[in-house]
């Protein structure tokens, strides 16, 4: 593909315009691997000052106005304070992250554990994080569950299964309005025998079980090498189950590395499922969230260039000829088709997306006027001793 048809750059523009990418606060703290947590300077001490960075964040890239929490990771005696200095800042709260998975009662699991006890005290958590949805306004209640078994035997499948649908009942039974469930799998991590909630096929089962406001969340990172991921997003469109992302790259496991990084030919044939399902625009419901993890990185800058990547990938599936496409597919040209998706693959759309800043009065070059801007210098020297995100805390 050459040049780009003027009704197809009106309609392509249009589209990037619209679109929304949610970051997340733990991005912007410190975070490692279990080996060693590298601190840089200049991170967040508290929440307030992650919704900066997010603020930020959404400055210079103009299409990520929203900030995911994770609780108990950002924690505040008042959340609806909390929501009004997000305001203030020019971005909203988004999606609420339970977290019951750093509390040595859940050495044997969270809701599936086998003592009742831990169970209460697992969904008590995931009922204050409704309790906070209903303070921020935030529409979707994420749930990741690290619960499994390492060793054969250890527990029984069978009732894992049966505690864990009895605290989605409860979760999904304090749910009002249009506020959302939405379940996260992942294969293994850090049960390695066997995971509770381990693939999607397990966590759409648990959302039909509980009800429409049920969607199931795709962490990229989340899948076996090789799984087609793409299949898993054409799926879940079709039944109508498709909540949102946790985007990121992995090359080996759940490494949490910028979206776009490892596999950007991936990323693009899942937003081409997305655009052909029509389910981009943000009144279709799905939220396109980040759930990575700047080990070495400078974190601000790689949250701005994570959002790029997302918006490169989403630019070239929006330029995909679809008729050509659909006129190839029913004719059985194999070749044919194949071609009509790698030519907008292969598209560089980086000039379509400089103009599409300049149109929306932003710095063409987000990651060059964020690195001119003086920000990390004045929030080093602003901010001493910063956080670390929650992750080998
Ligand atoms: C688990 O690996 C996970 O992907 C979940 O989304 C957690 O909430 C998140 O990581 C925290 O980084
Ligand atoms: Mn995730
Ligand atoms: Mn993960």
């Amino acid at each position: 593909m050459t040049d780009i048809a003027p009704t197809t750059r009106t309609r392509v523009l249009a589209a990037l315009r619209e679109q929304r990418i949610e970051t997340p606060s733990w991005a912007y703290g410190n975070s490692g691997t279990r080996f060693k947590v590298f601190r840089q300077e200049g991170v967040p001490r508290d929440p307030y000052e992650k919704i900066a960075d997010a603020a930020t964040v959404h400055r210079f890239t103009g299409v990520a106005p929203t900030v995911a929490l994770h609780i108990p990771w950002d924690r505040v005696d008042d959340y609806a304070v909390l929501a009004a200095y997000a305001k203030e800042q020019g971005v909203g709260l988004g999606t609420i992250n339970a977290n019951v998975f750093q509390d040595d009662d859940y050495r044997l699991g969270s809701v599936t554990n086998p003592d009742p006890a831990v169970r209460r005290k697992a969904i008590g958590h995931l009922l204050e994080c409704v309790d906070i949805m209903d303070a921020t306004g935030s529409r979707d209640l994420k749930l990741w569950f690290s619960d499994g078994t390492n060793y054969p035997g250890q527990d029984s499948i069978r009732q894992r299964q049966d505690r864990l649908t009895a605290a989605l009942r409860e979760a999904y039974g304090r749910l009002t309005g249009d506020q959302r469930l939405l379940l996260e799998y992942k294969l293994f991590e850090p049960a390695f025998y066997m995971t509770d909630v381990p693939d999607w096929g397990t966590a759409y089962a648990h959302c039909v079980e509980l009800g429409e406001r049920a969607q199931v969340v795709i962490d990229t990172g989340h899948h076996a090498p090789g799984t087609n991921v793409e299949f898993i997003v054409a799926f879940l469109l079709r039944a109508g189950r498709l909540g949102g992302f946790d985007f990121n790259s992995r090359f080996y496991a759940d490494d949490d590395l910028m979206v776009g990084a490892a596999n950007p030919f991936e990323l693009f044939r899942v937003m081409h499922e997305i655009v052909g399902a029509d389910a981009l625009r943000p009144t279709y419901g799905i939220a396109f969230m980040l759930d990575q993890c700047h080990n070495i990185e400078p974190k601000v800058e790689a949250v701005i260039r994570s959002v790029l990547n997302v918006q490169e990938a989403t630019a070239k599936a929006l330029l995909v000829d679809v008729e050509a496409l659909a006129a190839a597919q029913r004719s059985g040209d194999v070749l044919g088709a194949n071609a009509v998706l790698m030519d907008a693959y292969n598209t560089d759309v980086r000039p379509l997306l400089r103009d599409l800043r300049t149109e929306m009065g932003l710095d063409p070059d987000p990651v060059g006027a964020y690195r001119r801007s003086g920000y990390l210098e004045k929030v080093r020297a602003e901010r001493v001793g910063g956080e670390q995100a929650g992750w080998g805390a």
